[in-house]
């Protein structure tokens, strides 16, 4: 978003933003709230103090001015004030002003990879950060490995979240067990925990032991794999982002249910995330050619998913974790015989905002990035 100009109309005067080659209106009604003056927001926490719902639908602009860098602004409700045009500018877009994902497969290689002492420099964790939310996972390597330190690493990244599991979860083999995790079989890339509302945000697990041959890991970035179905089968890549799927998960105290599409995308179309586990899903009934056309693309998804040049597979060794955003980045194992050894890793989610706050704290921190505007509007004196 470029410079702001006011321009008179007959209707009073208008302030344009450029945008790329053209120029767009701030109308009075968006321009209007977004006032830092004191008597608009509380100065400690920047909160707004009056309640935007309620002002005139045919709210103007009546008076605009520049003085000096800022804006002063009179609107037909009687309120003047100052504004930063830096400010009006950022708020153009929203964003939450974390980077934008980077999809990326297997065959270029993404190794995100950092050492959990180094991790404790805010620079090295601000750069682990970054990485994170671009790619969707890290691997962390040198992590402690006592019962429960999962716990601990997690809460260096976020905010744990609690489960039916309780507030981590071991994967071991036993018989008889809740879950297929906790069998030897091979698990195929999935997301964990689909059936919830909200789905856990971000995964870390965390390897303890593993004396098999098997039990490899595997990660694949739904977003590659999902714009290249889109690209390929455009409706039934809207069929996975529009039919409700049924997930469910059950034992002798629990029953989650939810209903959601496999594919999440946010009102501009962008993907938001993918809830992906086919051992926990039933289809909605549709027409014999829509559930046709469901199928060719759910199997296409599923078999990029497990593709060579779409799948990360490696062997995680003791001390060794990956964090991966479970709503983004699948993740499976293949099988392994427990009778060459034991093989335990300990795991946990976190939630997403956790994780951004974070960066986005270092960031300001470190005076990187979009200031807030409330930090701007402290510069910003009281008309
Ligand atoms: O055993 C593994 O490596 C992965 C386990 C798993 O996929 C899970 O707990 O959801």
């Amino acid at each position: 978003m470029g410079a702001i100009r006011i321009v008179a109309s007959p209707d009073g005067p208008q302030l344009l933003i450029r945008s790329g080659s053209s120029e767009r209106t701030l109308p009075a009604l968006w321009l209007r709230p977004r006032s830092y003056d004191e008597t608009q927001r509380d100065a400690v926490t920047g909160q707004r103090l009056v309640n935007p719902h309620r002002l005139p639908e045919d709210l103007k602009l009546i008076a605009a001015r520049w003085s000096g860098a800022l804006l002063h602004l009179s609107f037909s409700d009687g309120f003047s004030g100052l504004y930063d045009p830096a400010e009006l500018a950022d708020g153009v877009t929203l964003t939450d002003g974390c980077p934008p994902p980077r999809p990326w497969r297997s065959e270029e290689k993404p190794d995100p990879r950092y050492d959990w002492i180094a991790l404790q420099d805010e620079e090295i964790l601000h750069r682990a950060l970054k990485d994170f939310i671009e790619l969707g996972f890290v691997l962390v390597d040198s992590t402690p490995t006592e019962r429960e330190s999962i716990l601990q690493i997690a809460r260096h990244f976020g905010y744990v979240r609690d489960t039916n599991f309780g507030p981590y979860f071991e994967v071991y083999s036993r018989p008889f067990a809740i879950d297929l995790a906790y069998r030897p079989v091979a698990l195929g890339p999935h997301t964990d925990n689909p059936y919830r509302a909200p789905v856990p945000g971000i995964q870390l697990l965390q390897c303890l032991q593993n004396e098999t041959d098997g039990g490899l890991s595997t990660l694949a970035d739904s977003m590659a794999v999902a714009e290249q179905v889109r690209g390929e089968n455009p409706q039934g890549f809207a069929l996975l982002a529009s039919v409700p799927l049924r997930f469910e998960y059950r034992d002798a105290d629990t029953q989650l249910v939810s209903i959601k599409p496999m594919i999440e995308l946010d009102g501009h179309g962008n993907m938001v995330g993918v809830h992906y586990s086919p051992r926990l899903e039933d289809i909605p009934l549709m027409s014999e050619s829509d559930t046709r056309l469901y199928q060719r693309a759910r199997s296409r998804m599923g078999e990029l998913f497990s593709d060579p040049r779409y799948e990360l597979r490696f062997r995680l060794m003791p001390g060794q974790m990956m964090m991966f955003d479970n709503n983004r980045v699948l993740h499976g194992r293949t099988a392994f015989d427990p009778a060459q050894g034991h093989r335990q890793l300990q795991g946990c989610y976190i939630d997403r905002d956790g994780v951004r706050s974070r960066f986005l704290v270092l960031e300001r921190r470190h005076g990187r990035g979009v200031q807030s505007p409330f930090d701007r509007a402290a510069k910003v004196a009281p008309s």
